[in-house]
């Protein structure tokens, strides 16, 4: 399979999360692209590209002007004002304060972008950010101009970013940018599977009130886990949307059986719509491994997952998101991709 990569996406190297009330080296770091990187020309899975630079045109098309051009001058103008650290959000136009004027300082600016505290922006964090989405409009255009399915290395990742947020580690939603792109270079219905732990919000946001691009996520319980305020089942979508949205949320620790029978309905699902391209949001976070998640997938489950997702036998991109047990990232990845591809060899 075709692998997308830039080395730009390694421009993020933030030094602070905020985590279990402590500042710790991020979980989100550049060093998961360079293992996975290493696995898949180990495993001989295909070429890897250079994607072009495409600019922010397919950025706006699913993001807010504004909020694009906060993220691009953040930090610059965060060390202008002498702050000591990284940049992050300490206060938010919370439940009972006003959220209709945006402030003028940075500090207030980060609070009204963003929708958590533990993701920093940092110099260079913008940059990693194009290239991430660089890297995902490539693998999707390569999958539309050939048929073939194509694996975007992206990072950061995309799925919490909504139309004007960032947060859980992400900053531009790649997937969400994928599918409009698909959708206007033509393609009249896209499907979005996100597989990764955490729900993604950003990308249901985004597509919510729209019926030409389903949004199926299967997701640690919103109930107890992270990002808290969105991913449950009764979510379908609304207006013209409804019934194109379709979360599973499944409690911590559930096995590995039960997470694949509901990735069955997921698949009956985007199958009943008809894609003509589905885009895989790609969390290996799913592993029992992670250091943040809850679900027991192991190495070969991973294949297990790839075979799986060809029998839909739709045009499909594969974009990354989470994965954060650095040791078996990259097994993981290759192991979902060989599954995929039908060569049913474990990495
Ligand atoms: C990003 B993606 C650990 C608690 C969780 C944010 C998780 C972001 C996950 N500090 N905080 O969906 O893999
Ligand atoms: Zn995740």
């Amino acid at each position: 399979m075709l692998t997308f990569h830039s080395d730009k996406t390694s421009l993020r190297q933030a030094n602070t999360e905020l985590h279990d009330g402590t500042l710790v080296t991020p979980f989100e770091s550049p060093e998961r692209v360079a293992l996975i990187l290493a696995c898949l020309k180990q495993a001989q899975l295909g070429e890897i590209r250079e994607p072009p630079a495409l600019g922010l045109a397919p950025v706006l098309a699913v993001h807010d002007r504004g909020y694009v051009d906060f993220l691009q001058s953040c930090w610059q103008r965060w060390q202008a004002a002498g702050h000591a650290g990284e940049a992050m959000a300490n206060i938010w136009p919370a439940r009972t304060l006003r959220d209709d004027r945006i402030p003028k300082s940075v500090s207030g600016q980060l609070g009204y972008y963003a929708l958590a505290a533990e993701t920093a922006i940092t110099d260079g964090t913008f940059e990693a950010a194009m290239a991430s989405k660089d890297v995902a409009l490539a693998a999707v255009a390569h999958t539309l101009a050939s048929g073939e399915p194509s694996f975007g290395l992206c990072r950061p990742p995309g799925h919490h970013a909504a139309f004007d947020q960032f947060g859980g580690y992400c900053f531009f939603n790649n997937a969400a940018i994928a599918a409009q792109y698909a959708r206007d270079a033509g393609k009249k219905r896209v499907a979005i599977l996100d597989v990764d732990f955490h729900h993604g919000n950003g990308t249901q946001q985004i597509f919510f009130d729209r019926d030409d691009v389903l949004f199926v996520s299967i997701h640690g319980d919103p109930a107890v886990t992270f990002p808290y305020y969105l991913g449950y089942a009764d979510e379908t979508g609304r207006g013209p949307g409804e019934g194109f949205n379709v979360n599973y949320p499944l409690p911590p620790g559930t096995d590995v059986a039960t997470w694949l029978a509901t990735l069955d309905q997921a698949l009956a699902d985007i199958q009943a719509f008809d894609p003509e391209l589905v885009v895989i949001s790609l969390g290996v976070d799913i592993f029992e491994g992670d250091p943040i998640s809850a679900f027991t997938f192991k190495n070969d489950d991973f294949v297990t997952l790839g075979e799986r997702l060809a029998t839909l036998k739709r045009p499909t991109t594969f974009l990354l998101e989470g994965g954060y047990a650095v040791a078996d990232i990259g097994v993981n990845v290759v192991n979902v991709l060989r599954g995929f591809g039908g060569d049913s060899g474990r990495a």
